[in-house]
């Protein structure tokens, strides 16, 4: 095979939809929504697009034709796209770093570099800096504020990694290895074991029986774009998407204290030494050594290394050192909700509204997963940039959905929708509409200005609506992109407790709303959640896992998700 470069899905339609950007900031006709749909498409993919490529299979995608197939044979091959290059070379030098930003489209920028001269980030700063920014016309105090929040978010984010773009790659290479004869053990480890919602770089570890050969097959992989060191016992590689990731090939004895140390984190770690410090024992990536008589205690495997410590085995997605270890000493870990335990998706779009794929596909797809149910929550009518549905349309659909449950068998299409929450805390749907859908999530997707006290209230003011069973991504915010929206989430903890309203967990790549650790203080206030994709084509389901480790890094369990119920349970649990 040929030496491709490693690109994600997510990183092809990424180039993808800056061709359409850069299209239309040009003003081009058509071409730009061309692009656009054939990123979602690939975004959204149920297989790495390399192997749709080396089947030869690219035009079968919906929304790719032969000129785009082109350009995607072209970035799986070299990683890069010319036509792009060509695109972003036609900007004024600078423009297109600016565009990045969250807030800043390409109109902005055109102003910015056409009034004030400016052709980086940098200078963008100087100037927001300098106030120069908030006389421009179309431009205010408020956005000066905003250009400066975005450009702290973005220089933080350069060195981190999305976990849904990055989480398949880094499975990938861990089945490569593992399929090798030589190889007996590879597990990943860090912070791309422990599922943070950004991974830094990737951590892999093996025990073989000819390291050599394991190193060599390492530096050569695929999407292997530098060999930044190649040694017996650790090699470090940069794929063509940036990401660095790191091998080490340790003994069979030391595998299991190996992965504990190089799981992390970090303080998790130091918590666990001072265990072993109090018993006169040694904890390092060697093993856990006995220092009175140089014994060795444990390291073979990683859970004789916690049950040595007197711990109860501590699963990586907890090991942030936020009081996992204590309450492993105490025996009264969470069991936390499995990766297998979700029996169906509360939040999907379809082609109603801003989705790739029609009610009776989504269905299709969900159940091949395994699941009992999907909920179909497409946008309602304010949201006019997702072709919101009318009163009328949620009504056509819902008779839609009545005629495909009656074609189905062991699965049910739920009807829903993802109404807007308006300024004063009203969803744009009548009660009359709501009050006939199985599952109402209400977002807020405008005003995100509004103080902390107007977007409790609106927000709160939505719970109190009977019909509203979920409030959809509840902070707003976008990862590394766009800073959560000011509210008071104790008191929307408290609300939503106390009102037997959920809170979603967004399990959309870029939200991850709530967080772990909101999902950790929500649940202290006695909060339930639900669980969605936020699909917005099928092979999105698959997005769940991400939202479900978030749910494990938050400490949930089975019973704090309600799509871990089977139907009727779940729909006692909604509110009627
Ligand atoms: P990342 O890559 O920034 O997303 O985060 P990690 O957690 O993967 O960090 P990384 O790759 O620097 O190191 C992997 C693990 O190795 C880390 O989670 C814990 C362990 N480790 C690294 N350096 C130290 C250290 O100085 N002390 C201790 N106790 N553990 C360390
Ligand atoms: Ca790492
Ligand atoms: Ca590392
Ligand atoms: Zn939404």
């Amino acid at each position: 095979m040929s030496r491709l470069a490693r690109m994600t899905n997510i990183e092809v339609a990424a180039i993808l939809y800056e061709v359409a950007d850069l299209l239309r900031i040009r003003g081009v006709r058509f071409k730009p929504r061309a692009y656009r749909r054939a990123a979602q498409a690939i975004e959204t993919l149920p297989e790495d697009i390399t192997d749709v490529y080396e089947r030869g299979d690219l035009e079968r995608i919906p929304g790719v034709g032969s000129s785009i197939a082109e350009k995607i044979r072209e970035i799986i091959e070299t990683g890069t796209l010319a036509y792009l290059e060509t695109l972003r070379g036609e900007l004024p030098a600078g423009v297109r770093e600016i565009t990045d930003l969250e807030g800043v489209g390409p109109k902005k920028a055109l102003i910015l570099n056409r009034e004030l001269g400016i052709k980086s980030v940098d200078e963008l700063e100087a100037a927001a800096e300098a106030g120069r920014i908030r006389n421009l016309p179309g431009f205010g105090a408020k956005t000066e504020e905003n250009i400066k929040r975005s450009i702290q978010m973005s220089r933080a984010a350069r060195e981190r990694f999305l976990l849904g773009s990055i989480l398949p790659v880094a499975k990938d290479i861990e089945e490569r290895l593992s399929a090798l004869e030589t190889v007996q053990r590879v597990s990943l480890a860090g912070s791309i074991r422990r599922r943070r919602e950004t991974v830094g770089d990737v951590d892999v570890l093996a025990t073989s029986t000819r390291p050599e050969e394991v190193m060599d097959v390492f530096c050569s992989l695929p999407g292997v774009e530098r060999v930044l060191a190649k040694g017996t016992t650790k090699s470090t590689v940069v794929l063509t998407t940036g990401v660095q990731v790191d091998l080490r090939v340790v003994e069979e004895d030391h595998f299991g204290s190996a992965l504990q140390y190089f799981t992390g984190s970090k303080d998790h770690n130091i918590a666990l030494r001072r265990l072993a410090i109090a018993r006169n024992w040694r904890l390092n990536e060697y093993g856990l050594t006995d220092l009175a008589t140089g014994e060795p205690v444990a390291g073979r495997d990683e859970r004789g290394v916690y049950a040595a410590l007197g711990l109860q085995y501590i699963d990586p997605e907890l090991r942030e050192n936020r009081g996992e270890v204590e309450a492993a000493l105490e025996g009264r870990l969470p069991e936390i909700v499995g990766y297998d335990a979700v029996r169906g998706d509360l939040h999907v779009h379809t082609k109603w509204s801003e989705g790739a794929h029609t009610i009776p596909e989504m269905a299709a797809a969900a159940q091949a997963l395994g699941y009992e149910y999907v909920a179909i929550c497409d946008h309602s009518q304010t949201l006019q940039i997702a072709h919101g549905l009318s009163e009328r349309e949620v009504a056509d659909q819902l008779r839609e959905i009545e005629r495909v449950n009656r074609e189905l068998d062991g699965f049910t299409v739920l009807s829903g929708t993802e109404c807007n929450i308006d300024m004063e805390g009203n969803p744009d749907l009548a009660d009359s509409i709501l009050k006939d859908l199985d599952v109402v999530v209400a977002s807020v997707h405008s005003g995100f200005k509004q103080s902390e006290k107007e977007m409790t209230e609106r927000v709160i003011t939505a719970m109190h609506n009977d019909h509203v069973d979920i409030i959809g991504h509840p902070t707003g915010r976008l990862i590394q992109k766009r800073a959560p929206y000011r509210i008071d989430l104790p008191a929307v903890f408290a609300a939503a407790a106390d009102l037997g309203v959920l809170l979603e967990i967004n399990a959309f790549p870029t939200r991850l709303d709530l967080s772990d650790v909101n999902c950790f203080k929500a649940r202290e206030h006695g909060v339930r959640f639900s669980l969605g994709s936020d699909a917005h084509a099928r092979e999105n389901l698959r997005y769940m896992e991400l939202g479900i480790a978030t749910a494990r890094r938050g400490w949930l369990e089975a019973k704090d998700v309600v799509n871990t119920l089977p139907l009727k349970e779940l729909l006692a649990a909604l509110r009627s």
